[in-house]
């Protein structure tokens, strides 16, 4: 991995990295600022799924695979509540034990809470960490609970969603909106019964959307994970997908940076407040709109003329600084 590298020089380089990047500390921002240049090469794959739905198992097969075809993988798991890792750390472990002799492979858990600008970020940084590192394929892999965790997924190069058997997964993902985001659905445990009727109920949604020409059409397979059966067709694929979507990778790229670029901005801009008002003044704010002396809007429109007629002093003039209408990112 990357060992002509002087920013990672080795594996534990690169666990530091993630650790900078996801404590949300000045010296990760400044890494971030280092590597970005040479980010976006890596394919980023979303794995989600309930818990126990076999994702960690799946994804070590499917990392099999994909350094058989001669790639390097970064792994990425939000899901430390796994009966089968066992908690975040051990699992590293457990699972860095089946490629521990292989440095090709770079597995990652993170903490599911904590993260000051969320889960999102702290993923997306992780996963930025490992491209400049030089992986070829990065699987983040969490449990579909929560928008976060969703948008993770949704905004990965590929979204692979498992479903099992005898769970009544097939109805809750149609209800939990993850029928949407996926690009390929894995029905999982197909040596349970009840794996066809999971892929005759996905397929029968499916049949009711409607399709762009030319449109990629969510596929549907199914995969023994335990035992390795359907691994080699998942991978094959999602290099079919690759190809399929590469004009649109771009877009997806752009989503992804769209969300990073406000959801940090909100988050700046938030923290710049709280420095720069004068103690108290903020809490002031919030009693008064709990009194209902003040409503929120007012309060927050108040906050933002005083940020911003102060940002206009420290710009002088000022003038050609302003953001002229045409320029403005469309409201969303
Ligand atoms: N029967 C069966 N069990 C599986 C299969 N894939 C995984 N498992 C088992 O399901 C359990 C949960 O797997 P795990 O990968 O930890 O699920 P995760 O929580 O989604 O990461 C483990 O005991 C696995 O051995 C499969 O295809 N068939
Ligand atoms: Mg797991």
């Amino acid at each position: 991995m990357g060992t002509s590298d002087p920013v990672f020089p080795d594996a534990r380089a690169v666990a530091r990295a993630i650790s900078l990047v996801e404590d949300e500390t000045a010296d990760g921002a400044a890494l971030i600022a280092r590597i970005y240049p040479r980010t976006g090469r890596a394919y980023l794959v979303g794995v989600t799924g309930a818990p126990g739905s076999g994702k960690s198992t799946l994804v070590d097969r499917l990392t099999v695979e994909i350094r058989r075809a001669g790639l390097t993988v970064g792994i990425i798991a939000v899901d430390p509540t796994s009966p089968f890792t066992g908690g975040a750390i051990l699992g590293d472990r457990v699972r860095m034990g089946a490629h521990a002799a292989d440095n090709g492979v770079f597995i990652r858990s993170m903490a599911t809470r904590g993260h000051l600008g969320g889960l999102a970020r702290a993923t997306s940084d992780a996963a930025l960490v490992l491209d400049a590192a030089g992986m070829d394929v990065v699987i983040i892999e969490t449990v579909g609970v929560g928008q976060d965790e969703v948008d993770i997924v949704r905004t990965a190069d590929v979204s692979v969603v498992l479903l099992v058997p005898g769970t009544g997964d097939d109805v809750q993902a149609i209800k939990a909106g993850i029928m949407e985001i996926a690009d390929i659905f894995v029905v999982n445990k197909a040596d349970r019964e009840g794996a066809d009727r999971v892929v005759q109920s996905v397929a029968a949604n499916l049949s009711l959307q409607t399709f762009a020409p030319g449109a990629w059409r969510p596929s549907i397979l199914k995969t023994e994970a335990s035992n390795g059966v359907g691994v080699d067709a998942l991978w094959t694929e999602i290099g079919r997908f690759r190809e399929h979507s590469q004009d649109r990778r771009q877009a997806r790229q752009r989503a992804r940076q769209d969300a990073r670029v406000r959801e940090l901005l909100a988050q700046r801009f938030l923290e710049h407040v709280e420095a720069v008002l004068p103690a108290g003044e903020l809490d002031g704010l919030v009693d008064r709109v709990a009194r209902r002396d003040l409503d929120p809007y007012t309060a927050v429109d108040g906050v933002m003329r005083q940020m911003l007629g102060q940002l206009q002093q420290a710009g002088g003039a000022g003038q050609d600084r302003r953001v002229r209408p045409s320029d403005r990112p469309p409201v969303r």
